[in-house]
């Protein structure tokens, strides 16, 4: 990570460890939002006016939360107004790295070779890790935002007319709902397996298992009884927060988190939902097994010969 601006080496996969070993994530650092007339967002300083080209976003495609940010621009058919780059799939000892792995990309900006030379630009000071995904000003050569939750709603209604209005991720009426769902999607299950891959004692790995299979099965009832949706016939944002943990839970988190009382297969309602997601137009192209596979079973605490697993068969998904 990033101290006071310096690259440290002694780098470690796990982010932080609470008192009984379980995995904390850290916070986001940039928080400002693009807005249609460049006001400030929820959080933040203002002067990020939406305008076509203007902005860039840096990418993982193992990153589950960067992912759910390029499906967002999908959704919102904002391929044309927001360029994007992509790294490449293995952690280095300066953390991601742009370069020629095939699905990678160059950085096209400034010609960097590491992300964190990125948030130095923005913040020569800059302490914290250096994350994907980051939303860049290419104007005022800076990061906009590095929350995927915060670049999702700014992708789904701060770009105004220049974005698809006939998708509303985040609509109004659904908001109380669509909240009070995000909450254990995001603790139980998005970073649930996250917590149960590096917890560090068996009762925090227990623990984040015993939530993972909790929320998957509440989530089967609710995709057998209703759909085609988590709220019936509107797409939203969970939707989109979903299926960045499925569609990487079987080829991964089953395997090197340990998830694995169940692979996403068994789930009939979970898998048809997941079928249906990657049958929408542009959706299939978010997702990179090979970098999933390779991106994951290169965290070499977890996987220290750095094996990547051939299987499991995901022709049924297309995958
Ligand atoms: N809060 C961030 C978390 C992003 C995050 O943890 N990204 C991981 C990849 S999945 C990362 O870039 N890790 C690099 C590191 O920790 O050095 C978000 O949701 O945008």
């Amino acid at each position: 990570m990033l101290v006071d601006g310096k690259w440290m080496a002694d780098w470690q996969p796990v982010q932080g460890t609470d008192a009984k070993g379980g995995f904390v994530r850290m916070s986001s650092g940039f928080r400002n939002w693009v807005t249609p007339d460049g006001a400030a967002g929820p959080t933040g300083e203002g002067g990020f006016k939406a305008e076509a080209g203007r902005y860039h976003l840096y990418v993982a495609y193992i990153c589950p939360w960067a992912s759910r940010t390029l499906m967002a621009r999908r959704m919102k058919g904002l391929q044309d107004v927001v360029s994007v780059s992509v790294v490449e799939p293995t952690l280095t000892k300066e953390g991601w790295r742009f370069g020629d792995y095939p699905g990678a990309t160059r950085e096209p900006l400034h010609g960097f070779l590491y992300m964190h030379e990125l948030y130095t630009l923005a913040d020569p000071r800059y302490t914290g890790r250096a994350t994907v995904p980051v939303l860049w000003d290419k104007a005022t050569d800076t990061i906009v935002n590095n929350e995927s939750s915060d670049i999702l709603r700014i992708f789904d209604s701060g770009f105004g007319a220049l974005a698809d209005s006939s998708v509303s991720l985040y609509p109004a009426d659904l908001a109380v709902e669509i909240d009070a769902l995000n909450e254990p999607l995001y603790t139980q299950l998005n970073n649930g397996v996250y917590r149960a891959g590096f917890a560090t004692t068996q009762l925090a790995y227990e623990e984040a298992f015993a939530d993972v299979f909790a929320m998957l099965d509440r989530l089967e009832a609710r995709l057998a009884d209703g759909g085609p949706f988590l709220f019936a016939d509107r797409f939203t944002e969970s939707d989109i927060r979903l299926f960045v943990t499925l569609v990487r839970f079987d080829a991964a988190y089953h395997g090197v988190f340990k998830c694995n009382q169940r692979r996403i297969a068994d789930y009939p309602a979970l898998s048809g939902w997941l079928a249906r997601m990657l049958a929408m137009p542009g959706v299939r192209e978010t997702v990179n097994i090979d970098h999933i596979k390779r991106g994951y079973y290169s965290i070499l605490a977890l996987n220290p010969n750095g094996i990547v697993p051939v299987g499991p068969d995901l022709s049924s998904l297309g995958l």
